[in-house]
């Protein structure tokens, strides 16, 4: 087993990344806390209390002329959290364009990472019901159809909710590495 785990972050601009980086390292984080758009991409180690080995985070930007260099990472990390802002109703569709095309790189495919969508933002009244988000971005499909490590989190940054969670089960499947 490696001694350190890598753990890369994509996903919409805005869906919450960095903000669930950030509250691993803050515990008293206000609902206020600035967080600027991530440039390219940023690099940061974080420690959780579940996981024993200390974590990478490679926390990309998730604006589109930046998401074609998600890719880039793909060999670098050993797991992948996909961070959805289960609040955004109208850009599901590029959330599932994004989501299809990530499933389908062939580095992906091959390494047989293991993947957790976030379902981000949970703090929010309006929410989208998980049930009908995993099925809206064809999630149940993905499951039956390929035999991969890939599970669904509720999280909300603000909260600092399924964020520990969130990376003990990366680590936890990506133990073989
Ligand atoms: N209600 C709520 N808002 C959140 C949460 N996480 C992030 N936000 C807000 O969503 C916006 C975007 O958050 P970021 O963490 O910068 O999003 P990002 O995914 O890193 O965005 P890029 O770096 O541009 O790709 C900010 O206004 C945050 O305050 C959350 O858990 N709940
Ligand atoms: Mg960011």
């Amino acid at each position: 087993m490696k001694a350190n785990f890598t753990a890369l972050m994509i996903g919409l601009d805005g869906s919450g990344k960095s903000t669930l980086i950030q509250s691993t390292k803050d515990e008293q984080m206000n609902i206020d806390h600035d967080i600027l758009p991530t440039a390219g991409y940023s690099i940061q180690r974080i420690s959780i209390p579940q996981v024993t080995r200390p974590i990478t985070v490679i926390d990309c930007s998730g604006l589109g002329r930046h998401r074609d260099n998600w890719s880039i990472f793909y060999p670098e990390c050993d797991g992948v959290i996909f961070v959805v802002d289960a609040t955004d109703s109208k850009r599901l569709s590029i959330v599932q364009k994004c989501i299809r095309e990530f499933l389908e790189d062939p580095l992906v495919d091959e390494k047989d990472l293991p993947i957790v969508f976030a379902f981000n933002k949970q703090d929010r009244d309006d929410i989208i019901d998980t049930e009908e988000l995993r099925t809206t971005l064809g999630l149940d499909k993905i499951k039956k159809t390929k035999a991969k490590k890939i599970t669904i989190k509720e999280t909300s940054g603000f909260r600092g909710l399924g964020v520990g969670e969130t990376f003990d089960w990366l680590a936890t499947n990506a133990s073989a590495y």
